[in-house]
């Protein structure tokens, strides 16, 4: 069978796929790494027309959107990241759905304004906005997180993987986790797997 293919550089949104594809434990190729050339393929354009990363191609399948390629990967070939209730799948679904439209845009805001941004054309205003935004769903993550180990309980799943590969960026964006601590830590527990550091 041919090996699930991957496109994207490991600094996009491609991590996060990766690291899905590192916990299923499939074998996979990495493709598109030089984001110039990727968008200059028209073959590329027809697995991806957004011309964004990542994308995947499984056989006839082919998609974009990092969440619903990581909750494809992980339906069908990560086990144990898949949970077993219908009830569960719900709330893999939500929390997903939650770090993309509730946490992701605030956090990217600041990340790019710290890391991709010259001097010049930096907006304290809008990180300290971004900011500000942020301080209401990290309150609603921790409260979920309080007394459990993982977002549905004792176990590592897919919901985990995809919200901290989007909390991964409030580490680089040195937000202030303190009163978050219950958050906190479930980051440092996620980030810690050695699938996430590449292995
Ligand atoms: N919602 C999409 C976002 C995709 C996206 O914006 N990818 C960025 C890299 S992380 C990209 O390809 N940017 C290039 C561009 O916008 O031209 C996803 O999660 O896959």
């Amino acid at each position: 069978m041919a090996k699930v293919k991957i496109y994207g550089p490991v600094q996009s949104r491609a991590a996060r796929v990766l690291w899905c594809a590192r916990e299923c434990g499939i074998e996979f190729e990495h493709l598109g790494t030089d984001s110039k050339a990727l968008k200059a393929d028209p073959d590329f354009a027809r697995i991806n027309p957004n011309g964004k990363v990542p994308a995947m191609v499984d056989g006839d399948l082919a998609l974009f959107e990092s969440m619903a390629i990581n909750l494809y990967l992980a339906h069908k070939y990560g086990e144990a990241l898949w949970p077993a209730t219908v009830e569960d799948e719900a709330r893999v679904y939500q929390w997903s759905f939650w770090g993309m439209t509730e946490v992701e845009k605030s956090l990217l805001t600041i990340v790019i304004d710290m890391f991709m941004t010259p001097p010049d054309k930096k907006n304290p205003q809008a990180v300290e906005g971004a900011k500000a935004a942020l301080a209401a769903p990290l309150k609603v993550l921790n409260d979920a997180l309080k007394g459990k180990q993982y977002l549905l309980g004792d176990n590592f799943t897919i919901a985990d993987l995809n919200l901290a590969a989007i909390m991964a960026w409030a580490k680089l964006a040195k937000i202030d986790m303190t009163g978050n601590g219950d958050a906190a830590n479930w980051l440092d527990r996620c980030l810690s797997r050695p699938a996430f550091r590449g292995k």
